[in-house]
C-alpha cells in the first residue's frame, strides 16, 4: 500500500491517524458491550473505516452526508458528542431520535448528517436534492453519498446517478465495495467488471481507488468534490474494500472464505497507516500507545456518561405530536375560507376545478419564491393536464423542471431540497405511477419527523381516480395507501374553490402532503373561486347540504354523486359532507353528519375493502353509537382493479349502486 503525503504536514497526518483509530476503537468497544448484551445489534465497519474517516475530512463541515450502516467514521468525523452518539445506540430519550430509532438510521441537521432508512439505496437521490438546492443558491458545495456493493443493484441507485448527470448536480457517490452483500458475493450481485464502470453509462466520470488508504481517500474525494462544484456535476468513486466482520455480529462469516480474511487482514487500514507513521518518523510507537490510551480513556468516559442517561418513560402524547412538525399559524397572513360563500368578493369568478388547481400553485409559486416544481413533461409541455402551462415563461426552468422517468428519485430529490429549506411540489403524472415512488413516500417522507425531528416539505399532487374508460393503471383511487401512514397528510377536494384553498394550504405545510385531484372533475366542475391567495384549512370538513333523512359522508367525485343524487331525488332530504382531508380526518364534522340524521352512508369511488369508509364507520360505531338509527352503510367500487370498457367501469363505479344503497338506509 503506497502512501502518498502530498503536502499534508506531520500534524495533519499524526491528527488523520487519530480520528482513523477513534470509530476502530469505539467499534472494539461496541463487540465487548454486545457480547455483555448491553447493545442490541451491531453492523460492523471494521476494515472500512479509512472510507469514512478520509471522505468526512475531504468535505466541509456544513456538506450534507448521507452515510449508511458501516459509516460510523462519518459520526465521528463530523465531531458528534460521543455520549450521545452512545445514548442513540441505547435506545435513550437523549439520543439523536429520542429512542425511536436503532443504530445509524438517524440524522441530525447540526452536522449535516442525513441517516439513511433501513432500505438503503433511498439515501442516494436526497443527496442529489441537497446538490439542487446548492446549484440553485449557485454556492460552492457538494453533497455526499454512500451506497455498498448490494445496494448498487437496487433501481434507487440507477435513479439517483441519472437524475444527478441529467441535472448536473455536484454530488459525490461513494460505493464501499466491500465483496458481499449481506453474505451474497460480487459475482452474484452484478456482471459488469468494476462497478465503477457504470458510471460511463451514466455519462459521469468515475475513478476506482484502494478503499483501506486513508490518504488515497482523502485525496480523491477532496479533488473530486472540487471537481463537482467547478464542474457542476456528479462524480462516482468506487472504494476497494473488505468487511472483516459479519453482515452483523450475530451473523457469523462462514460463508467467507478463510483466504479472503487473511489477505485483506494485510491490508488493514489502520495498521498499515500505523506502520507507516511510524517508518516516516511521523509518529512513534510510544505516541502511538499514548493516542491509544487517551482514546480508550475518551471512550470510557464519554460511555459513563451515556450509562447515567435516564430510563426513558413513555409518553404517548409526545409519542403523537411529534410524527408531524408543528404548523405555523397562517391565519394572520393568509385568508381562510371555509366555503367560497364566505369569500369577500360578492361573486367571485367561476372557474373550472383544473383552473383552481392551477391558480393555487401560481400563487404558491408567486408567494414563495424557495418553492421548486418538478414531474414528468411539466415545464414546456405543461404537465399531461396542462396544469402547469405557460409557468416556464415566468418563473423560469429552475423552478419548473422536467424530471427524467423516474418517481422514487424525485421523491428523494424532494426530500433532500427540504433538507436544505426549500419548498417542492412533485406532480405525479397519474396518481397510479405513485407506485414506483412508494418507499420514499411511505418510509422517508412520511417518518423522518417522527424519526429524528426533520420535516419534509414536500407536496405530491396525484392526478386520480376513474370514469373516462383508461383501465387499470390510469384509473386508480389508491388514497387509503397513504391514509394508513402516519406522518402524512392527505388532502382531496371536490369543489374548484378548494382544489385552489387546499393546495396552498399543502404548500404551506412543513409536512408532506398528497393532494388528490380527480381527472374527471378538472373540466367537468366549475365554481366560484376568489381570487386572492387563500387557504382552504387542512383537516377541515364541509357541510354542502343539510338534510333530515340520510347523511351522506363523501368526498372528490362522490361529493357531485351525491349532490346529483339529491337533486334527482327531491322528495329525500340527504345531509351531504365533503371531507376534503382525509388525513388527519375531521371527526367533528363527521359526528354532526351522524347526529343530524341517524343514518350514515359512506360513499367513495375507492374499493371497498380497506377504503377510508370501513374506518369512518368503525369510528362512528365507537363514538356514535347512541344517535345511529341504523347500521352505518358504505357504498364503494366493485373490490376489482378497474376495467377499461366503459360498461364494465360504469359497474365498477360506486355510483351504480348508490340508488339501491340510499333507498336501503331510507327504509330501515
Ligand atoms: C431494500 C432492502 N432489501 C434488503 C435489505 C436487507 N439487507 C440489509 S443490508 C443488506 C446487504 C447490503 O449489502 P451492501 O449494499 O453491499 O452493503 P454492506 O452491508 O455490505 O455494507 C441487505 C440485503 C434491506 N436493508 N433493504
Amino acid at each position: 500500500m503506497q502512501f502518498n503525503r502530498r503536502n499534508l504536514t506531520n500534524e495533519e497526518l499524526s491528527d488523520f491517524y487519530k480520528k482513523l483509530l477513534l470509530p476502530r476503537m469505539i467499534e472494539e468497544k461496541m463487540l465487548v458491550l454486545l457480547r455483555q448484551g448491553k447493545i442490541s445489534k451491531w453492523f460492523s465497519g471494521i476494515g472500512q473505516e479509512a472510507i469514512s474517516v478520509g471522505a468526512a475530512m475531504a468535505m466541509q463541515q456544513d456538506e450534507w452526508i448521507m452515510p449508511l450502516h458501516r459509516n460510523l467514521g462519518i459520526f465521528t468525523g463530523r465531531n458528534m458528542p460521543l455520549s450521545k452518539l452512545f445514548m442513540q445506540w441505547q435506545g435513550n430519550k437523549e439520543g439523536y431520535s429520542k429512542g425511536r430509532e436503532r443504530s445509524f438510521h438517524f440524522g441530525t441537521k447540526e452536522h449535516h448528517i442525513c441517516g439513511m432508512i433501513s432500505h438503503l439505496g433511498p439515501q442516494l437521490a436526497i443527496a442529489d436534492g441537497v446538490a439542487l438546492a446548492y446549484k440553485l443558491r449557485k454556492e460552492q458545495k457538494a453533497s455526499l453519498a454512500f451506497t455498498g456493493d448490494g445496494g448498487t443493484s437496487e433501481g434507487d441507485f440507477h435513479e439517483a446517478l441519472n437524475t444527478a448527470a441529467v441535472w448536473d448536480l455536484p454530488v459525490i457517490f461513494i460505493i464501499e465495495n466491500n465483496g458481499y452483500g449481506l453474505s451474497t458475493p460480487v459475482n452474484e450481485q452484478y456482471r459488469c467488471k468494476n462497478l465503477v464502470d457504470k458510471a460511463a453509462g451514466y455519462g459521469m466520470e468515475g475513478v476506482q481507488i484502494d478503499g483501506n488508504n486513508i490518504l488515497a481517500v482523502y485525496d480523491t474525494i477532496k479533488g473530486v468534490r472540487e471537481y463537482c462544484i467547478k464542474n457542476q456535476k456528479p462524480y462516482l468513486v468506487e472504494c476497494m474494500t473488505f468487511r472483516m466482520r459479519g453482515h452483523e455480529e450475530a451473523s457469523g462469516t462462514k460463508y467467507v472464505p478463510k483466504e479472503l480474511f487473511e489477505e485483506w487482514e494485510k491490508k488493514d487500514p489502520v495498521k498499515k497507516y500505523e506502520q507507516w507513521l511510524i517508518g516516516e518518523n511521523i509518529l512513534t510507537q510510544t505516541s502511538i500507545d499514548t493516542i491509544k490510551e487517551e482514546t480508550k480513556s475518551y471512550i470510557e468516559n464519554e460511555l459513563n456518561t451515556a450509562y447515567n442517561a435516564k430510563h426513558l418513560i413513555p409518553d404517548t402524547t409526545e409519542e403523537i405530536n411529534d410524527v408531524y412538525a408543528p404548523v405555523v399559524s397562517h391565519e394572520s397572513t393568509v385568508t381562510q375560507y371555509n366555503s367560497p360563500s364566505h369569500a369577500s368578493q360578492l361573486t367571485p369568478p367561476e372557474k373550472r376545478f383544473v383552473d383552481g388547481i392551477k391558480e393555487g400553485l401560481h400563487q404558491s409559486m408567486q408567494k414563495h419564491p424557495n418553492l421548486i416544481l418538478m414531474g414528468q413533461d411539466i415545464a414546456e409541455y405543461g404537465g399531461a393536464f396542462k396544469i402547469t402551462e405557460g409557468f416556464i415563461n415566468e418563473f423560469g426552468k429552475e423552478r419548473v423542471r422536467n424530471t427524467p422517468l423516474c418517481e422514487s428519485a424525485i421523491v428523494g430529490t424532494a426530500l433532500g431540497l427540504s433538507l436544505e429549506g426549500y419548498k417542492s411540489m412533485m406532480e405525479m403524472q397519474f396518481a397510479d405511477f405513485v407506485t414506483v415512488g412508494f418507499n420514499q413516500i411511505i418510509n422517508n417522507l412520511a417518518k423522518i419527523h417522527y424519526r429524528w425531528g426533520q420535516h419534509a416539505d414536500v407536496v405530491i399532487r396525484m392526478p386520480t381516480g376513474g370514469g373516462v374508460g383508461a383501465g387499470p393503471f390510469h384509473s386508480q383511487s389508491n388514497e387509503a395507501w397513504f391514509i394508513h401512514t402516519p406522518g402524512l397528510k392527505v388532502v382531496y377536494p371536490s369543489t374548484s374553490a378548494d382544489a385552489k384553498g387546499l393546495l396552498i394550504a399543502a404548500v404551506n405545510d412543513p409536512n408532506p402532503v398528497l393532494y388528490f385531484e380527480h381527472k374527471a372533475l378538472y373540466r367537468s366542475v366549475s365554481g366560484p373561486v376568489p381570487e386572492e391567495y387563500y387557504e382552504t384549512a387542512i383537516g377541515k370538513a364541509n357541510i354542502i347540504a343539510e338534510g333530515d333523512d340520510i347523511s351522506i359522508i363523501t368526498y372528490g367525485a362522490g361529493v357531485h354523486w351525491a349532490i346529483d343524487y339529491a337533486k334527482n331525488h327531491p322528495e329525500t332530504s340527504i345531509y351531504i359532507l365533503d371531507l376534503r382531508t382525509l388525513l388527519p380526518l375531521d371527526y367533528e364534522a363527521v359526528k354532526k353528519a351522524v347526529s343530524a340524521t341517524g343514518k350514515v352512508l359512506l360513499l367513495h369511488e375507492d374499493t371497498l375493502i380497506g377504503g377510508i369508509g370501513g374506518e369512518i364507520a368503525a369510528w362512528i360505531a365507537e363514538h356514535c353509537f347512541d344517535k345511529l338509527d341504523a347500521p352505518v352503510m358504505r357504498c364503494a367500487s366493485l373490490d376489482t382493479p378497474i376495467p377499461f370498457n366503459l360498461d364494465l367501469e360504469k359497474n365498477f363505479m360506486a355510483y351504480s349502486r348508490l340508488d339501491k344503497l340510499v333507498k336501503t338506509l331510507i327504509d330501515y
